[in-house]
């Protein structure tokens, strides 16, 4: 439900830049051949030519619509020119339509706050770059008017017959009696007609933009003159654009809020809501929904812009249409296997280059049952705590689908295992990833964090026959909560999964939405979800002299977690995956895991080994055990905050990985008897290696 923010955005200046016919565009800049002529995306199958996903401007003129297969769209238009969306692991890859959607990010994000919306829509607060430009260069004191902002179309601007419509524009930009609003929206006409301009110099895409004053608004305006053309809404024509409106073009209102609205209240356009008070909504749908609506009939929208270039979420799904629905477990197993193996990959991707993690794991499936008179039934969806390693990912991936299998069988005499004829079959299958945050700076946040991954349950218990939580781990609050999500899944607005192409093949999805939207929810679960994928523009996060370190950490990590890493870091690919088989061959058990597997009675360890890397003394005790201490602790060595591992059991391989400095001092270990306890040097060290805040 919404939530009401009674707060007036009318004095910020904000933007929604929306790519033209995005995956068309990122083709015809692949194949320059076919710029200018009819040109449609589809999605990989052999059924009557695939589904259209995306279609050029040209195309439409001929007829041609989204909804098309491509043998119809060869029918309406024959010279149409259909390409295939790329395929990997027998799915859309949609790679290059993500790093192009950051290409534009990158560029628009120099003007002012920057919300990555979708794959190809961005919000922009402009209110500081506008108020700047009215105090030092206002559109009046200009000789020169850009022809792209004179083009731009400003709704309630009346257009004599016969008069000049770029003169009447000027006119309105220039106005000096104008009020302090619209003088900063005309600032906003200017920044944003030069910043599309900026985006089709660098990338060679078109873009269209809506400008008013607040995110709604530029949303409805982006739309209403495409391709490559901007509106703005001046504060006097909000009531204009609202009445006209239909309710069910509202975001937020395509559902059953728009369809309570219009069966129950006899409300068929937003500005209907204006025959109904705050409280008489607020009767109706309560206190926040019922002051929302009252609110957007009025144009106000507090919802502030997102600093935020990367995604909340990563996805990744399929659809297996008609007789492509998977009837067996084992069908389903191997198709979540390449959903999770993507998932994992870019979990990975956004670890090693944004220092993020996600925590929840979530499932989600479209299902059918023959037999069953209520089709209607929704497979549920299912969370669990995120743990990384693809073999992990899949594990609990599989057991969160057979949870979900035998809920949605519930009393139905139907067979889990499932055979050709079995009574159910899938239909949509997606995992996703979220509740994505920063980890802190520091590498021994990420070691904690890696340990703690083993104390979460995998829901493997909780798939079992009964679904019994037969041996609860100890959870902090938020994690057990979202282990219970295993069988009540969250209903978080934005993580409710549809599917707007159903029929289409493969899930490609990272289309347009809005955070919030109930009619299709923006990096929503079952269409693949948005990646943060910057990885062109945006450096890692160590400094040029640690990132040489980076592959190392990323391997340490993924011995942490017990697991290989799937995620290819500054090394080929081959290269790596030679020096992780042998290594799993020989079973090796790595560094990291000698640090945990100290005393483990103790508590503490992990918190002290966190906490003792950034002022650390190492020593080397008696015989085959090496403690290391934190300076603050090192009067009392004998308490639980000291942790140790037995030298014997480091294997050479793993120290070989290391950089030369690190070697030295552990080889140094491996040799206690030539060193004397306590008497290790203070100095670069594996502890400052470990220490991201140190220099080595
Ligand atoms: P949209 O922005 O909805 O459409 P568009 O950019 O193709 O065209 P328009 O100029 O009208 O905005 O979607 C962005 C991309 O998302 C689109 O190019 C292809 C992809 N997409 C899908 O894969 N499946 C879908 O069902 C939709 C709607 C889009």
């Amino acid at each position: 439900m919404p939530v009401a923010k009674p707060v007036s955005s009318d004095g910020r200046v904000i933007a929604h830049i929306d790519m033209d016919c995005f995956y068309v565009q990122v083709e015809q800049r692949r194949q320059p051949e076919l710029r200018g002529l009819p040109t449609a995306v589809v999605q990989y199958n052999s059924w009557k030519g695939g589904g259209l996903i995306a279609v050029s401007y040209e195309a439409r003129k001929h007829g041609v619509k989204r909804s098309m297969r491509g043998d119809e769209a060869k029918e309406v238009c024959p010279q149409i020119r259909l390409v295939q969306v790329p395929v990997a692991r027998g799915k859309a890859d949609l790679n290059s339509y993500r790093e192009a959607g950051s290409e534009v990010v990158s560029i628009l994000a120099r003007a002012g706050r920057c919300e990555r919306a979708s794959i190809d829509e961005v919000y922009l607060d402009l209110t500081d770059a506008a108020e700047t430009m009215l105090a030092e260069t206002p559109p009046e004191s200009l000789e020169v008017i850009d022809d792209e902002a004179l083009k731009s179309h400003i709704l309630g601007l009346k257009h004599e017959d016969g008069s000049d419509m770029k003169e009447n524009v000027k006119e309105w930009l220039c106005r000096s009696d104008a009020d302090h609003r619209d003088k900063l929206l005309a600032c906003g006409v200017l920044i944003v007609a030069d910043l599309r301009m900026q985006v089709l110099q660098e990338t060679q895409f078109t873009c269209s933009a809506g400008i008013s004053h607040n995110k709604m608004l530029s949303k409805l305006a982006s739309a209403m003159n495409k391709p490559a053309q901007q509106t703005v809404v001046p504060c006097l024509s909000v009531q204009g654009l609202l009445e006209s409106l239909p309710i069910k073009k509202m975001k937020q209102l395509g559902g059953k809020l728009g369809s309570s609205l219009q069966s129950e209240l006899g409300v068929n356009f937003v500005g209907d809501l204006l025959r109904f008070s705050e409280q008489k909504l607020q009767e109706y749908y309560g206190i926040n929904t019922g002051t929302w609506l009252w609110n957007i009939a009025r144009g106000i929208s507090g919802e502030e812009v997102e600093g935020r270039l990367l995604p909340k979420s990563h996805g990744s799904g399929k659809t297996f249409p008609g007789p492509r629905a998977l009837k067996m477990l084992p069908s389903v197993q191997h198709w979540l296997n390449e959903l999770c193996e993507e998932l994992s990959e870019r979990l990975h991707i956004d670890l090693d280059q944004n220092r993020r993690i996600a925590r929840t794991l979530s499932l989600h499936a479209s299902a059918y049952m023959s037999s069953d008179s209520d089709s209607h039934k929704k497979f549920p969806s299912k969370s669990c705590p995120l743990r990384y390693g693809t073999i992990k990912i899949q594990e609990d991936a599989m057991n969160l689908f057979q949870a979900g299998l035998r809920e949605y069988l519930g009393p139905f005499k139907v067979k889990m295992q499932g055979n050709k004829k079995s009574g159910w079959g899938i239909t949509g299958l997606s995992v996703s990833a979220s509740k994505i945050s920063d980890i802190p700076s520091g590498t021994s946040s990420i070691m904690k964090y890696f340990q703690g991954q083993d104390q979460l349950c995998s829901p493997s218990k909780l798939a079992k026959d009964k679904l019994e939580l037969e041996n609860p781990c100890s959870f902090s609050e938020d994690e057990s909560n979202s282990t219970l999500n295993v069988i009540e899944h969250m209903k978080l607005p934005e993580e409710e999964a549809t599917i707007k192409n159903e029929s289409s093949d493969l899930v490609s999805t990272e289309y347009k939405t809005s955070r919030n939207s109930l009619e299709v929810p923006f990096y929503s679960a079952m269409p693949s979800l948005e990646k943060a994928d910057f990885s062109q523009e945006t450096p890692l996060s160590f400094s040029g002299r640690e990132s040489h370190l980076e592959p190392k950490l990323t391997e340490l990590r993924s011995k942490v977690s017990g697991e290989e890493s799937t995620f290819e870091s500054g090394r080929p690919a081959s290269e790596q995956q030679v020096k992780r088989n042998s290594l799993r061959d020989k079973g090796t058990p790595s560094l990291l895991r000698f640090f945990r597997r100290v005393d483990p009675s103790c508590s503490l360890q992990n918190e002290v080994l966190t906490q003792s890397f950034d002022n650390t003394n190492i020593c080397s005790s008696s015989e085959n055990s090496i403690s290391i201490h934190g300076d603050s602790l090192s009067e009392d060595l004998q308490g639980k905050e000291m942790w140790q591992y037995n030298v014997d059991e480091i294997d050479p391989s793993v120290i070989d990985e290391l950089p030369l400095k690190i070697q030295e001092e552990v080889r140094a270990w491996l040799r206690p008897q030539k060193r004397q306890a306590n008497s290790v040097r203070r100095s670069v060290g594996i502890t400052d290696y470990f220490s991201r805040n140190k220099k080595l």
